[in-house]
């Protein structure tokens, strides 16, 4: 098995003898238009019924709907959405229950089931669920309703349309190619984009940013946005709408006008006319997605106008056509951090300062789209305190499931605890329950908008992302963007079936090294919030604790001889802390009530500092980092008992995986231990750092056509050097 359908393989069940006789034997789809994604949930429920149950049934349409409303002992399954069940004449009967946007009712009765979406694409979700179910080894007996938590679930996507040479690249992406782009222009060869759409649908997921956030000011040219014509008709029949990141200097850059200043009226009409000429090609297109003035992208703010100002711009320009404005909150000036010069500096307050008094600024159809915590995507940050500013604004989390700075796909990693850190974790704003998931969902500030965003990272590998196991990461995303309380064991569980099979051993070991991978990780990384501890100056991989320092990307560890740690307190540090509510601020404030695994992200202590845990920080970094790497070496061990029970292909790219990462493991455990090691001069306790008397270097070999050479940074190959 490649991986190419993911955990959509439709693979019989074991016990299919049984179950094909529990499930109806007719389908109707009350829609027959093939772009309606309920006539393809008909398509895929006759798909799924034939793979899982060894089962062949046809799909009818509506003109035969009411001739099967309810027959004999062998049932029918009929899809459709609420409407569509009261034009053909159907009682709809939902329990009681009320059903949202995308939601969906599964009436079982006797044996006839319908499956009931408050809308095509609701429909279709519940075919997907009763599917899964099914792909489980399980015939659902009893009606239920679902609906989505919130809104807006989307997946971003930094794919180029170029990169330097004729291929589309994916900006940290981990699974090859673009499925999008390829030689400056959308792809003749579409056919992975409804495969893709496929499975987002499969889990809920409803729109698709299909390009980079650093936008290349092409995509509102005519002939591309004719091609993403074509990418929004493949997805369309899964109900994923498309959207596009665009560049704010756009009118400029193409030469068209010679501003880009949201308040003149020649920028205006320039973005008023392209999104009309967009949404004449994609007339259900989601909106846009914008990152302005960061990282050297341009925007308002360098010509003195708020971000309010530019989200609006594009907000006013997609109204009338009902289109989204999500506006990132990730706005730094990566030019004007000098740790040097001004060590109140922080890139961690960034975003907060930057939103401050554009509350309520910002028109109905903008999001703020917030990254789950104030620096970018590391193995562990405080909630971003900026969706606790944002009472009159809707807002969005951003997360990753492409895994930069997380192990690129390379590194096992499982990310439920990890969001569940943030999308949990209680804001207390006014002194009141503010959970992330509350907030972002609407529900704590009653906003209409609001939910979630994930870089996907897909491309052209047959396992879309560049490994198995991270697939269970796409997965997981739509589960917990439909449901945030979804149990972090019970979605790996369920993922393990439906894509490596009902093995017991499978299913164990593949939950338990999920659960330990994001806390393994980050033990021989950056522990008790110090940030991640990559090479921050490029790759985002490997460790180079000494780029965390210096740095102009402000990501900064502020590590000295003596003391590590950004002291982020209100009155002596850089007065991060300060941003949060007053409970939470007065916590993180207080060295004494941070929770160990956040201490330096906002204290600077000495090594010596001692823990909650009773150790100090040095020797936790020491201990940590022998305890995460001897995890990661147990990895290749408890996989190797899995062969034979799975397919050997999926094994075996699998466990070349794992050997990998059981290696890496060391390099990164040696790494950071020795560099602090040399910087303290504090040795560990129990006599390892710095002393491997069994370790032969490559160099004292005897060497034929092989070279020493000086590895930088030094500390990722014992004794400096390595041979090539
Ligand atoms: C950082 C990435 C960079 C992105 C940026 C962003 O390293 O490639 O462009 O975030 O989110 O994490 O805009």
């Amino acid at each position: 098995e490649t991986g190419i359908d993911a955990w959509l393989r439709y693979a019989r069940v074991p016990n299919c003898g049984k179950l094909r006789h529990e499930v109806p034997g007719r389908i109707v789809a009350l829609n027959n238009s093939e772009a309606s994604p309920v006539y393809t949930a008909g398509q895929e429920l006759a798909l799924g019924f034939a793979g899982i149950l060894d089962k062949d049934v046809q799909v009818s349409d509506t003109s035969s709907a009411k001739h099967h409303g309810s027959h004999g002992h062998s049932g029918t399954l009929m899809v459709g959405t609420v409407d569509q069940f009261a034009d053909a004449s159907m009682d709809v009967d939902l329990d009681d229950d009320e059903l949202i946007a995308d939601g969906y009712h599964i009436s079982i009765s006797g044996s006839d089931v319908h499956i009931i979406g408050e809308n095509d694409r609701g429909a279709l979700y519940g075919a997907f669920n009763y599917l899964n179910a099914l792909a489980q080894g399980n015939v659902p007996s009893e009606s239920y309703t679902s609906n989505p938590d919130a809104p807006i679930r989307w997946v971003n996507h930094w794919d180029n349309l170029q990169d330097g040479g004729t291929h589309g690249s994916v900006e940290r992406g981990y699974g090859g190619e673009s499925i999008f782009y390829w030689d400056g222009s959308v792809r003749e060869d579409l056919s992975r984009v409804p495969q893709y759409a496929r499975l987002l649908a499969s889990v809920g997921i409803n729109g698709a940013i299909v390009n980079n956030v650093n936008a290349n000011e092409s995509m509102v040219e005519p002939y591309i946005v004719q091609g993403l014509q074509r990418v929004a008709d493949l997805m369309r029949p899964y109900g994923v709408q498309i959207g596009m990141s665009l560049n704010f200097a756009t009118p400029e850059l193409l030469g068209v006008l010679d501003t880009y200043d949201p308040l003149n009226q020649s920028v205006i009409d320039f973005w008023n006319q392209r999104t009309d000429m967009i949404y004449e090609h994609i007339p259900d297109l989601a909106g846009y997605l914008i990152k302005a003035s960061s990282e050297g992208q341009p925007g308002p703010l360098a010509i003195n106008r708020t971000l309010a100002e530019g989200a609006n711009l594009f907000a006013k320009a997609l109204q009338p056509h009902g289109g989204i404005t999500m506006f990132r909150a990730f706005v730094y000036d990566s030019t004007s951090l000098n740790e040097t010069e001004d060590w109140r500096a922080d890139r961690a307050n960034a975003a907060v300062e930057f939103f401050d008094g554009l509350d309520g600024k910002f028109d109905d159809n903008v999001v703020i789209q917030i990254k789950y915590g104030p620096i970018d995507f590391q193995v562990r940050e405080p909630a971003s305190p900026l969706f606790a500013h944002l009472k009159n604004t809707p807002s969005a989390i951003e997360l990753q499931v492409t895994q930069e700075y997380l192990g690129q796909q390379d590194h096992v990693m499982y990310f439920a605890d990890l969001w569940k850190s943030v999308l949990d974790f209680d804001l207390r704003v006014d002194g009141e329950q503010s959970l992330v998931k509350d907030i972002i969902a609407g529900r704590r500030f009653n906003q209409p908008l609001g939910g979630y965003a994930a870089v996907s990272g897909i491309g052209l590998n047959q396992t879309w992302l560049g490994s198995h196991l991270a697939m269970s990461n796409l997965y997981l995303y739509g589960q917990m963007a439909w449901n945030p309380d979804v149990s972090s064991a019970g979605v790996i569980e369920d993922w393990t079936r439906l894509t490596f099979g009902f093995n017991q051993d499978v299913i164990d070991t593949v939950r338990e090294i999920s659960l330990e991978a994001w806390p393994t990780y980050e033990n021989y990384t950056g522990n008790l919030g110090i940030q991640t501890l990559t090479d921050i100056l490029n790759a985002h991989y490997g460790p180079n604790p000494a780029s965390q320092d210096g740095n102009p990307w402000g990501q900064w560890t502020r590590a000295d001889t003596f003391s590590i740690g950004m002291d982020r307190t209100i009155e002596n540090g850089t007065g991060f802390a300060g941003q949060y509510p007053p409970e939470v601020a007065q916590m993180y404030d207080n060295i004494e009530t941070t929770p160990d695994d956040l201490l330096l992200w906002f204290h600077h202590v000495p090594y010596t500092y001692v823990l909650n845990s009773g150790e100090t920080v040095i020797q936790h970094f020491y201990n940590a980092h022998y305890a995460g790497s001897e995890n990661a070496q147990t990895f290749p061990e408890r996989w190797q008992a899995l062969q034979g029970k799975m397919d050997q292909q999926q094994w075996s790219e699998t466990m070349h995986k794992f050997v990998y990462q059981a290696g890496h493991s060391i390099v990164w455990r040696d790494a950071i231990n020795n560099f602090y090691y040399n910087l303290s001069d504090i040795p560990d306790e129990l006599g390892r750092v710095g002393h491997h008397p069994y370790r032969i270097e490559a160099e004292s070999m005897e060497l034929d056509n092989y070279e020493l050479y000086p590895v930088i940074p030094w500390n990722t190959a014992s004794n400096k050097t390595c041979i090539v």
